[in-house]
């Protein structure tokens, strides 16, 4: 809404309706997760307008290795991948943003008919627009929707072979058990004989992992605090963002990196009228970050369904990107 629209008092309009969904759900699960032990906030929530800058910020730190190396292996092994996606096919991609990585393999494989689907339909819509107008011959269909619930397949994708695309480690955002379910439901929709091109990061070096979280500039230490801010503004929170600061780490056990935000006092904070306390030192969780070895990730596959057919990695093994052919 435009700031010199003057609306009335208690005068709904059809977009406060819409964000308001979106806030319901928002400050459902922000005062179940602080009302949890241990407190937690699930990690969608760090991408407001703010805080995707930031994300975008964090991959362009020099100790953020998983953007860069990705569009590398990409970039080098662009003909390779191209082979495992069927001539006509359909390629869905999950999650997707930008569209920078879908370019490179759309410019290397034999895609007629290209889906991204992404949750910000305003920005996705922009995005393929500009995708339809650099390839003519590619039919795109974006949709916006929640990839993780169902959703429908636009006509053109149905009677081709499909081919699922999901870069970027965001399955390693899931608890292994979510990943799984999220693998099978990919399944679902990408249908007998279809593929899957996903991008996971691999564990390595504990301290090359610390720093990507732990970036010198404070880049990820403001994108992680930013959710308070966004408690704070979209919520009716009381957060004091000085007084909690960013604690990233390697938890070796669960091979993941774990995000929070710790509390420097004791103190109480008010979210939407309701109070929570915090002893000094208590934390939120708010993100982890899960690595996967290849062999741990192709237990992961079989046990949803599909089969490892290629990896292609980086010269230090930190990322790679895998085929999985749906068993
Ligand atoms: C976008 C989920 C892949 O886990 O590395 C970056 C998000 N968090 N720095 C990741 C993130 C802190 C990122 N993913």
């Amino acid at each position: 809404m435009t700031a010199h629209v003057r609306v009335p008092r208690g005068l709904r309009l059809p977009s406060d309706v819409v964000s308001d969904a979106g806030r319901v759900a928002f400050l459902t699960d922000v005062i179940a997760g602080l009302s949890a032990d241990p407190k937690r906030i699930p990690p969608k929530y760090f991408y407001d307008e703010r805080g995707s800058q930031l994300f975008e910020a964090i991959t362009r730190t020099p100790e953020y290795y998983p953007t860069r190396t990705e569009l590398g292996i990409l970039t080098e092994h662009a003909a390779d991948i191209a082979r495992v996606i069927p001539d006509g096919a359909a390629m869905i991609e999950f999650g997707a943003g930008a569209l920078t990585k879908a370019r490179i393999l759309l410019a290397a494989a034999p895609v007629s008919v290209f889906v991204p689907v992404d949750i910000s339909g305003d920005f996705l819509a922009g995005e393929a627009a500009k995708l339809a107008a650099e390839l003519p011959d590619l039919t795109v269909r974006p949709v916006a929707a929640d990839f993780t619930a169902p959703f429908a397949l636009p006509a053109e994708a149905e009677q081709r072979p499909r081919v699922g695309f999901f870069p970027g480690s965001t399955l390693g955002n899931y608890e292994p058990h979510e990943a799984a379910a999220f693998l099978r439901h990919a399944g679902q929709i990408i249908g007998p004989g279809g593929r899957l091109i996903v991008g996971i990061d691999l564990v390595k070096d504990v301290d090359v992992l610390n720093r990507a979280y732990n970036d010198a500039s404070g880049v990820t230490a403001a994108f992680n605090l930013n959710l308070l801010r966004r408690i704070n503004r979209e919520l009716g929170g009381n957060f004091d963002l000085d007084t909690f600061w960013h604690r990233a780490f390697y938890n070796r056990e669960h091979h993941r990196i774990e995000m929070h935000l710790a509390s420097r006092v004791r103190q109480r904070v008010r979210v939407d009228g309701r109070c929570f306390d915090f002893r000094r030192g208590e934390t939120i969780h708010t993100e982890s970050s899960y690595k996967y070895t290849t062999e741990l990730f192709r237990a992961l596959a079989a046990g949803s369904g599909w089969r490892l057919a290629e990896t292609w990695t980086d010269r230090d093994g930190w990322f790679a990107v895998h085929a999985l052919v749906r068993a």
